[in-house]
C-alpha cells in the first residue's frame, strides 16, 4: 500500500523516510478510503527543498511549556499524556463542541508538506510534515459569517510541564490568525513527521503550521480552537508587543529590533553553520502576498 502512494507521487520531493505512513496515521487517514485519496504531498513547495534528518528537527527545539533550552523539549516532552485527546471548538461555529483526536483522524485527508520552517529567532530547517488543512476542520465545525479570526490554545498541564512553573509567558500558550489565513490551502494542522506520529517535542498530537509565518505562530498541543470576531490574544505578542507582531509574516524587510531578519542560520550544516538569504514570506510569496495586498507590511509586523 505505502509503495502505492510512494510510486504515485514519487515526483513530489518525497523523501525516503516518508515512503510510508505509519500505523495510526494510515489506519485514521486512509481507512475505508482507499490511499488514492490522500491528496498529493509537498504542495506548493519551493522546489529542491531537502528536509533535514528527523535527529535535528527532534533535538532542536521550542517548546516553552518544557523549558526554555532548545534540548529541554527533547528530555522532557515525553511526560505529556496524548492519548486520549480531545479538541474543544467552539465560538462563532455550527457544530461548537468537543471533538476527540480519533474521530478528527478519522475524517482528514493526511497529506505530506515538506515546508521550510523560520523562526523570528534567525534559524531555520526543512520539515516533512504530515498532516492535513485547518480549513477542512473548520468547514466541518461550520465558520458563521460574523466570524473573522481563529484563536488557539495549547494545553497546560503542570504536572507533566515542568515549563509552566516559570512565568515566561502568559500560559496558556496562545496564539491566532485572521480567517482567510487560516483557511488557506498552504495552512495546515500537523499530526505527523516523517509518516510516524509527530514527536512531543514538536508538538503532539496537533500543532499549527503556517510556512509563511515566523515559527511562533506554530502553536503546539492544541487543545482550543475559537472562531470570533476580535483579533485574539496572542502569547508572544502580549510579552513582548514591539519585538513581536501578530501577523509575523517572514519578511527579510523588516528586523527584529535585537537582530536583523535578512539572513537565517541553516540547522544541521555543520558545526558553525552555514546562512542563507531570508526569503520574503519564506518562499511562499506567491500563494500568500494578495492576502495582504495593501497594507504596510513594517507596520503589520
Ligand atoms: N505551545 C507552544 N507552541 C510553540 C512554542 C512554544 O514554546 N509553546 N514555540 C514556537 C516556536 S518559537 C517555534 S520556532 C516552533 C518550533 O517548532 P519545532 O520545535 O517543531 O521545530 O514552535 C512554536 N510553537
Ligand atoms: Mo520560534
Amino acid at each position: 500500500m505505502a509503495r502505492t502512494w510512494t510510486s504515485k507521487f514519487k515526483d513530489h520531493h518525497v523523501t525516503d523516510k516518508s515512503l510510508y505512513l505509519n500505523r495510526r496515521q494510515l489506519m485514521a487517514g486512509a481507512a475505508g478510503l482507499g490511499l488514492g485519496s490522500i491528496a498529493g504531498p509537498a504542495m506548493a513547495a519551493p522546489e529542491g527543498l531537502e528536509p533535514n534528518p528527523l535527529e535535528d528537527i527532534t533535538n532542536y527545539n521550542n517548546y516553552y511549556e518544557f523549558g526554555t533550552g532548545k534540548t529541554d523539549p527533547a528530555r522532557y516532552a515525553d511526560a505529556l499524556t496524548t492519548e486520549p485527546w480531545t479538541v474543544k471548538i467552539d465560538g462563532l461555529v455550527d457544530n461548537p463542541g468537543d471533538y476527540q483526536m480519533e474521530d478528527i483522524l478519522a475524517k482528514a485527508q493526511i497529506e505530506e508538506r515538506i515546508y521550510r520552517l523560520r523562526c523570528v529567532e534567525a534559524w531555520s530547517m526543512v520539515i516533512p510534515w504530515n498532516g492535513f488543512t485547518l480549513g477542512s476542520l473548520l468547514e466541518r465545525a461550520g465558520v458563521q459569517s460574523g466570524a473573522k479570526y481563529v484563536a488557539f490554545e495549547t494545553a497546560t498541564r503542570p504536572e507533566e510541564m515542568p515549563g509552566l512553573r516559570y512565568p515566561v509567558l502568559d500560559w496558556p500558550y496562545r496564539e491566532g490568525l485572521r480567517l482567510d489565513e487560516a483557511m488557506h490551502p498552504l495552512t495546515i494542522l500537523a499530526t505527523g513527521i516523517y509518516g510516524e506520529d509527530i514527536p512531543n517535542q514538536n508538538g503532539a498530537p496537533l500543532r499549527l503550521v503556517v510556512p509563511w509565518k515566523y515559527g511562533f505562530k506554530y502553536i503546539k498541543s492544541i487543545v482550543r480552537i475559537t472562531l470570533q470576531e476580535e483579533q485574539p490574544f496572542t502569547s508572544w505578542n502580549d510579552a513582548n508587543a514591539r519585538e513581536y507582531g501578530f501577523y509575523s509574516n517572514v519578511n527579510p524587510t523588516v528586523d527584529h529590533p535585537r537582530w536583523s531578519q535578512a539572513t537565517e542560520r541553516v540547522i544541521g550544516s555543520g558545526l558553525f553553520g552555514s546562512r542563507r538569504e531570508t526569503d520574503m514570506f519564506n518562499g511562499y510569496g506567491e500563494e500568500v502576498a494578495d492576502l495582504y495586498a495593501g497594507m504596510d507590511l513594517k507596520a503589520n509586523y
